[in-house]
């Protein structure tokens, strides 16, 4: 059995790490910190324009040292060199791993198979450019001649939850004279609410689905088709109103889109690790070509610091592994976003798909089942909100929940004294969270006795802070990048596959059976689980009652 397909538990860095954490537990924060008057400097690391304060994890200089231990003996740095070589590191698929090639500057190399797909990447991309040119400018105009206000992004999982978070995230660089809309569900009502406002005159629909076979966007661009056609009278007027995004080009011709109107990417970007492709042309249209840029440019910064700095000072490398530590050994099952952002609002539903897609897996790289936990529930919402609602169990609950802070030192929209007091609450926090508030100190400020156990907040709960200038397009692509990453080093310890989904593909094939016996003859006989068929029956409205 060769080194790297020791089950990770029988490492001898596990086993260094489980003694570690048996005699000690992490430590006290509190202790941690009077015992070092620097740990909240030494225990912080910057690339990228991304500032990494973890002095407020459970960790000791012995942790980290233990981490990075394991993370050589898993072979972490292998695995990165196999990822930006362009190996299949996708067994399951027999795909390579390329995202990392979206954003790699023109003129510099990426190999697979020993073709340079830098090239192709940037001849998109200029494609791209001249599109959102010719409809920023007014250039491009609808079947009818008028100018095109409003984008309807038709798209699910990676082909939506990044367009929508970077479209959010960035809106404040976004040209408002565009309305950007973003359907998803296969539930009528997203589509019918997103376009019940709309002149189709001046819609245009970018359907985005790497297969184009999908269930949900099939139906929804189906939906805009008629939609648009019955509006504007022609079917010829689809060419003018209709773009799509997709690896394949039969399908998209099918459907009836002009390939000349496609913007293609390659079966080695991952659907969650697609925002920087293609199918980021509505983030594009929304911020312009050259903010787009900038934010490749970001996420390219955090790619190389992650490709070569040694790993106690590689931000997506430390933060993986502090992940790790929580997870398998503090026995964090969750981990809480907490953007002190309006603009990051989707940031947790994308970081969802990005994590829990890629590290929500129950057998190894070569089959067998792992015998620990692998990738923990990533959730989360904007703060200050959710300091008024589930924080509570962060504070005082029974289970560990690890926090990310996200802030920004200058906020883009400056109003009186409000970024003060956003900030003044994200630095509250994270020091509530790390100290408590001990018996004696909820009794020093005349706490009756009864009441003094509610009061009390034990601390020593786990945060790390990023904190970045401001949120710019480049420090959105660094703080993706960052989590991509981050994703990537711990797939690398568990030894999973990061970059499969057959969970996802399971979904996509189970309804289309019961889809028939939805529309079939009534009465036709169910072969489902009495549950499923009650249910079935249910809803035709032929339950016996
Ligand atoms: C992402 C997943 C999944 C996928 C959607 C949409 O990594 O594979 O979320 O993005 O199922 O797939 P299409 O882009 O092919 O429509």
């Amino acid at each position: 059995m060769s080194e790297n397909a020791l089950p990770l538990t029988t490492r001898a860095a596990w086993k260094a790490l489980q003694a570690h954490w048996d005699a000690q537990r992490g430590g006290q924060l509190r202790e941690l910190f009077a015992g070092d008057a620097k740990r909240g400097e030494r225990f912080a690391a910057e690339a990228a324009g991304l500032y990494l304060d973890y002095s407020k994890q459970r960790v000791t200089e012995e942790t980290i040292k233990l981490l990075i231990a394991l993370a050589n003996e898993c072979g972490v740095r292998a695995r990165i060199d196999a990822m930006f070589g362009g190996e299949r590191i996708n067994v399951s698929e027999n795909r390579a791993v390329l995202h990392t090639a979206l954003r790699a500057p023109a003129g510099s190399s990426m190999m697979l198979d020993g073709v340079n797909v830098v090239p192709q990447v940037q001849a998109v991309l200029a494609r791209m450019e001249e599109f959102c040119r010719r409809i920023r400018s007014g250039e491009w105009k609808g079947d009818t001649g008028k100018r095109i206000k409003n984008i309807v992004n038709i798209g699910i999982g990676g082909s939506d939850l990044g367009p929508v978070m970077a479209y959010e995230s960035l809106r404040w660089y976004s040209d408002r004279a565009l309305t950007m809309r973003f359907v998803s569900n296969v539930d009528g009502t997203d589509f019918v609410e997103a376009t019940r406002d709309l002149d189709a005159a001046e819609t245009l629909f970018i359907v985005s689905s790497k297969t184009f076979t999908t269930l949900e966007t099939m139906t929804n661009a189906q939906s805009a088709r008629a939609w648009s056609v019955a509006a504007l009278g022609s079917e010829a007027s689809v060419a003018k109103h209709f773009v799509a995004v997709s690896t394949n080009a039969d399908g998209v011709a099918k459907f009836g889109i002009d390939t000349a109107n496609m913007f293609g990417f390659w079966d080695w970007v991952g659907g969650r690790y697609s925002m920087d492709s293609a199918i980021g042309l509505s983030t594009m249209l929304a911020i312009g070509p050259e903010n787009f840029r900038a934010m490749l440019a970001g996420f390219h910064a955090m790619d190389e610091h992650f490709r070569t700095a040694p790993f106690e000072k590689n931000l997506p490398v430390l933060m993986g592994l502090i992940g790790v530590w929580n997870n398998n050994f503090l026995g964090a099952s969750t981990v809480a976003v907490l953007p002190y952002d309006q603009y990051l609002k989707r940031f947790p539903a994308y970081l969802q798909q990005l994590t829990m897609e890629s590290n929500g897996k129950h057998v190894t790289l070569g089959g067998s089942p792992v015998e620990y936990e692998t990738g923990p529930v990533y959730w989360g919402e904007p703060g200050t909100n959710g300091q008024h609602s589930f924080y509570q169990m962060i504070h005082q609950g029974t289970r560990v929940i690890p926090c990310d802070f996200i802030a920004f030192r200058k906020s883009l929209n400056t109003l009186g004294n409000h970024h003060d007091l956003l900030m003044a609450n994200v630095f509250a926090q994270t020091e509530a969270l790390a100290f408590g508030k001990t018996e004696e100190q909820v009794r020093a400020e005349g706490t009756p006795e009864a009441l003094v156990p509610h009061r009390v907040f034990e601390g020593n709960r786990p945060t790390s802070t990023i904190m970045a200038e401001q949120l710019t397009p480049q420090t959105l692509g660094a703080l993706v990048a960052l989590y991509e990453h981050s994703v990537f080093t711990q797939g690398a310890i568990w030894g999973i596959d990061s970059f499969d989904q057959w969970g996802v593909e399971l979904g996509k094939a189970l309804a289309q059976k019961i889809v028939g016996e939805l529309q079939g003859p009534a009465g036709a006989k169910l072969a489902h689980d009495s549950s499923t068929n009650a249910l079935i029956r249910r809803y035709r409205g032929t339950a016996s009652g």
